[in-house]
C-alpha cells in the first residue's frame, strides 16, 4: 500500500464556514449595489448551494427561482460583472477579519506541514478568496505552505465533476493513492472520490444531512484538545481531535 505523502483541503466549509455569513452576504451586498430587489435567505441560499459556484449560482436562481426575471442581454455576462462585485465584497470581508478558520484547522495545518506532508488545495470558489482568506487567518507566508492553490474557473467543470482535484494532483505530480482529502458537503466528496480520494468529512450546518457513505470518517469538525470532535461515521481509533495519528490510520484502513 501507498504512504500518505499529501493532503489536498476544500475551503469553503471545511477550512472555513463562509457560505451563511461570507458569500451569501456578499451576494447579497451585491444584489442591493445593482439595484436588484433580490435577497438571499440563510434558508434559500441552502438550496442555492446545490449548484457550485457563484457565477453557475446566479443563474441557477434566475432559471429556477425566478418566475419574471429577464436579463437584458447575456445571462452569462449579466452574472459575470454581478459576481464580481460580489466577489470585492467578499474580499472586503476576510480583510476586515470577518471570516475566522474553523476550530482546529490552524493547529491540524501546523502539525501536517510539520510532520512533512505536501499540502495543496482544491475548491470551487475565486482564487483570490482563498488567498485572501489564507492572509487574513495565517499570515501572508501561510501561502506558501500550499503547493497548489486550485480554485475556481482553472477547470471549467466544477465540483461534483473530479477535475479540480485531478488538476491539483496533477499540479503537485501526486497519486490519488497517496493522498487523502479533506471535505464538508456531497458535492465536495462526489469530485474527491470520483478523482480516487480517500476524504475526511467535517460537516457544518448547511451539509449534516447531506450523503457521506463513502467517507473515510465523518467528524462534525476537525476539533482541538480542548474542544474534541463528535464522530457522525466511522471509527475515530481513539482520537478526540484529527491529528496526524488519526489520518495516518484512517489512510490505512
Ligand atoms: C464552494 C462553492 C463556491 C462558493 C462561492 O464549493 O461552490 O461557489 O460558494 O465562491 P466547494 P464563488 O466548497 O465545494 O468548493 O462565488 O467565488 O464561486
Ligand atoms: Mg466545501
Amino acid at each position: 500500500m501507498a504512504e500518505l505523502k499529501a493532503l489536498l483541503f476544500d475551503v469553503d466549509g471545511t477550512l472555513a464556514d463562509t457560505e451563511a455569513d461570507g458569500h451569501r452576504v456578499a451576494f447579497n451586498k451585491a444584489f442591493v449595489e445593482a439595484g436588484l430587489d433580490w435577497h438571499w435567505s440563510v434558508d434559500t441560499y441552502g438550496e442555492l448551494l446545490a449548484v457550485t459556484g457563484g457565477k453557475e449560482r446566479i443563474k441557477f436562481f434566475v432559471s429556477d427561482f425566478l418566475e419574471d426575471f429577464f436579463v437584458d442581454g447575456d445571462i452569462n455576462d449579466f452574472a459575470a460583472e454581478l459576481h464580481k462585485r460580489k466577489t470585492h465584497f467578499y474580499l472586503e470581508m476576510t480583510q476586515n477579519g470577518d471570516i475566522p478558520l474553523r476550530t482546529g484547522v490552524e493547529r491540524f495545518l501546523r502539525e501536517v506541514r510539520e510532520a512533512g506532508f505536501r499540502l495543496g488545495i482544491a475548491t470551487t470558489t475565486t482564487p483570490a478568496n482563498v488567498s485572501y482568506l489564507l492572509k487574513a487567518t495565517l499570515g501572508e507566508e501561510s501561502l506558501d505552505w500550499f503547493d497548489v492553490i486550485a480554485a475556481g474557473d482553472i477547470v471549467p467543470a466544477k465540483k461534483p465533476a473530479p477535475d479540480i482535484y485531478t488538476y491539483a494532483m496533477q499540479q503537485m505530480n501526486i497519486k490519488a493513492e497517496e493522498t487523502l482529502a479533506f471535505e464538508d458537503s456531497e458535492n465536495g466528496i462526489l469530485s474527491s472520490v470520483a478523482a480516487g480520494l480517500k476524504t475526511v468529512i467535517t460537516t457544518n450546518g448547511y451539509t449534516e444531512s447531506h450523503d457521506f457513505s463513502k467517507a473515510a470518517i465523518v467528524l462534525d469538525q476537525m476539533g482541538d484538545e480542548n474542544d474534541t470532535f463528535t464522530v457522525i461515521a466511522g471509527n475515530a481509533q481513539g482520537e478526540s481531535y484529527l491529528n496526524v495519528a488519526l489520518i495516518k490510520k484512517l489512510f490505512a484502513e
